[in-house]
């Protein structure tokens, strides 16, 4: 029977697929997970006692919640994790789209390396070998298991057993008048943007995921284990139950202003992720939003984040009741940003702050900076090495990020002197960005040559909002020649080589 699970799990979903999945309930049954961790205990009964870990992967969670200053935010649940935990500030992740982030996060391999840009490649469609960060938490004895959306392509070889999904659909609704509102576009249905039933929590993919995890904890609890949980809000659509929608007041939502950063070339194609919330039924697919769309967007994706949230509480609950919170690593990562109106756009796939600065929050039982902050630039390709030596592996090899486990007890020390994200546009265009403690450049490409004249400079000290392109500033002028120096120095291939002291 696991044999036969097993195989399933290695299909690889693309994300049409990924729904299929859910529906064909390809389900990690508790009697399976129970026979497999039976088998792995009697293999694994002289190991010492080790750190679990507990891996929350949130679909496009930005880094606006009440621990990151957000206060309008309802986010207890995640609060309370960053208060026993340490929150980065400044995380980048290596590209702000799914597939690749994710792959980059999970293989500890930029994206240039793992050559996947894109939502329907698996992460070995090119590193065929490699061991992917719960792999070798599973080669290292822990019993690996993964919950709903952790790949955007699963990766069996990653887990102990074949993963599970939700039985609702990951883009799913719970109204009959939600599913009768599909449209077909670009050869997907696409339901209605927003929804707000009055449905327990289990009448979405993430309050079953919830259960699930819960489930699943009291199977592995004794022994090491690394269980990834995904939640697929606050993702389009923005379908929660209403009491989340509750939560929050449209009088008091406000929404950022409606202005493009000047002098932006023409190949970074600024905004093009707002093509994905066009796709959905009643979403104009040109022209600008008023201001009523815009709240109405907004308050579903703070609805999203607070049911999400409460989702991620039921999982911390069971673990501290399980008494497992004294020997679990918990990190929290949402798998890139998201632009919420900002710039009067919707969506990822920008080479900007508001796109590549994500969500990341760790919290160790031996971590001293408990309840602190970090204004380090971390990198998510640093993940990987970081968790092994939280959990006391030996550091893996062949890894491009390398460990700010340091941080973790001194959160106030510096770790890289930037960070690099990356993103592709049609025609060979590849635009690659570098962050610093004070600067972000960008430099556009096609057919790996730079693009003359395609490139941005942004001073936060100044416009922390990256308003303003100032690369023909004569004033930047030095600047702009030190920071290209630095971009230079690590090379646009250089983005492979790990930077850093
Ligand atoms: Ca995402």
């Amino acid at each position: 029977m696991i044999a036969e699970a097993l195989a399933h799990s290695k299909i690889l979903p693309n994300r049409r697929e990924f729904e299929s999945l859910a529906i064909l309930k390809l389900l990690l049954t508790a009697t399976v997970i129970l026979m497999a961790h039976s088998a792995f205990a009697q293999s694994n009964s002289t190991e010492k006692t080790r750190y679990n870990v507990l891996f929350l992967a949130i679909d496009d969670l930005k880094p606006e919640l009440s621990c990151y200053g957000a206060k309008y935010i309802k986010s207890p649940n995640i609060d309370k994790i960053a208060n026993e935990g340490l929150i980065f500030e400044r995380a980048y992740c290596q590209q702000a789209l799914c597939g690749p982030t994710r792959a980059s996060l999970l293989s500890g391999l930029r994206p240039d390396s793992t050559k996947i840009y894109d939502l329907v490649s698996p992460v070995r469609k090119h590193v065929a070998n490699v061991i992917t960060l719960p792999q070798y938490f599973k080669n290292n004895g822990y019993f690996t298991a993964s919950l709903s959306k952790i790949y955007h392509v699963d990766d069996a070889a990653s887990w102990s057993v074949p993963s599970w999904y939700p039985t609702k659909s990951i883009t799913g609704y719970a109204l009959k008048e939600s599913l009768d509102n599909f449209i077909t576009s670009n050869g997907r249905r696409y339901g209605p943007i927003t929804e707000r039933a009055d449905v327990p929590d289990n009448a979405y993919a993430d309050g079953e995921t919830a259960e699930q995890a819960i489930k699943v904890l009291n199977i592995v609890k004794d022994k090491p284990f690394f269980l990834a949980v995904g939640f697929v809000r606050p993702h389009l659509p923005f379908a929660a139950p209403k009491k989340y929608w509750d939560m929050y007041d449209d009088t008091k939502i406000k929404v950022p202003e409606n202005i493009l950063p000047n002098n932006i070339p023409s190949a970074a194609q600024f905004g093009v992720g707002t093509g994905e919330l066009r796709q959905y039924a009643g979403v104009a697919k040109t022209g600008k939003f008023s201001r009523e769309q815009a709240v109405d967007f907004i308050h579903g994706y703070y609805a999203c984040v607070s049911y999400m949230d409460a989702q991620v509480g039921k999982v911390m609950a069971e673990l501290k009741r399980l008494h497992l919170d004294k020997n679990t690593i918990v990190i929290l990562w949402g798998d890139h940003g998201w632009k919420l109106g900002d710039y009067g756009m919707w969506g990822k796939r920008d080479n900007m702050e508001t796109d590549v600065r994500a969500p990341l929050i760790i919290s160790a039982p031996s971590m001293r900076a408990k309840g602190s902050k970090t204004n380090a630039i971390v990198e998510f390709v640093d993940i990987y090495p970081t968790l092994c030596q939280a959990a006391d592996l030996p550091q893996p090899a062949g890894v491009q990020g390398q460990s700010f486990y340091s941080l973790l007890n001194k959160p106030n020390e510096s770790f890289k002197d930037a960070a690099f994200s990356q993103t592709i546009r049609p025609g060979g265009v590849m635009g690659y960005t570098m962050r610093t403690d004070r600067y972000r450049y960008t430099q556009w490409y096609k057919n790996n040559l730079p693009i003359a004249g395609a490139n941005e400079l942004y001073d936060h000290k100044t416009d922390p909002g990256e308003k303003h392109n100032a690369v023909n500033d004569q004033s930047y002028k030095a600047t702009l020649a030190s920071v290209q120096a630095l971009f230079t120095r690590y090379g646009k291939n250089g983005f492979n080589l790990t930077p850093g002291k």
